[in-house]
């Protein structure tokens, strides 16, 4: 064996392996899973006072592929049901319904779920949930089919999982 061979396959593993840790790492991004075409960032919900029967679900849904597809339901290990809704103004008042045919996330776009808007309903809730915890469940699309994803609890009443935008009066029963 040339004396110089040795160096030079070491240094190709080395690089292999720096690369394989690289890719190793970008499924492993907190708070981001993946599906098909199908990408989940940041899924989060918030802390419910005691008694609290919902709670709402919120995330931000990126379609990467160039074929229409629909967040249809999903399930929680602490909601009896789950259902995705629309939030829209009805005169002065904000109500929620569900999502017929499912929520469409269109080839190349990403849709907001957020306090105000889209959201995914997490209903006969079993317990309350802590702020801190992780809860977790599943999203269904109808053509990326079942992930599963964990949602990050916030505090009661935040508009945003960084707690940014505490409003007034939001449930703050302690
Ligand atoms: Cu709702």
């Amino acid at each position: 064996m040339p004396a110089n061979t040795l160096p030079r396959a070491f240094g190709a593993a080395i690089l292999a392996c720096l690369l394989a840790c690289l890719l190793a790492a970008i499924p492993a991004q907190a708070g981001e899973f993946r599906a098909g075409d199908i990408v989940i960032e940041t899924p989060w919900t918030r802390a419910t006072p005691g008694g609290a029967r919902v709670a709402g679900g919120y995330m931000r849904l990126t379609n990467t592929g160039t074929e229409p597809d629909r967040l249809i339901g999903g399930s929680s290990e602490m909601a009896g049901r789950f259902e995705v809704h629309s939030m829209v103004m009805d005169g002065t008042v904000a109500r929620m319904a569900p999502v017929e045919g499912g929520l469409e996330i269109p080839p190349g776009e990403s849709v907001e779920l957020a306090p105000g808007g889209y959201h995914v309903m997490f209903m006969d809730l079993q317990r309350p949930l802590t702020q801190g915890e992780t809860v977790t469940g599943t999203l269904v699309f109808e053509r990326a089919g079942t992930i599963e994803i964990t949602w990050e609890v916030a505090a009661m009443g935040v508009r945003s999982p960084d707690g940014h935008g505490q409003g007034h009066g939001h449930g703050h029963r302690h």
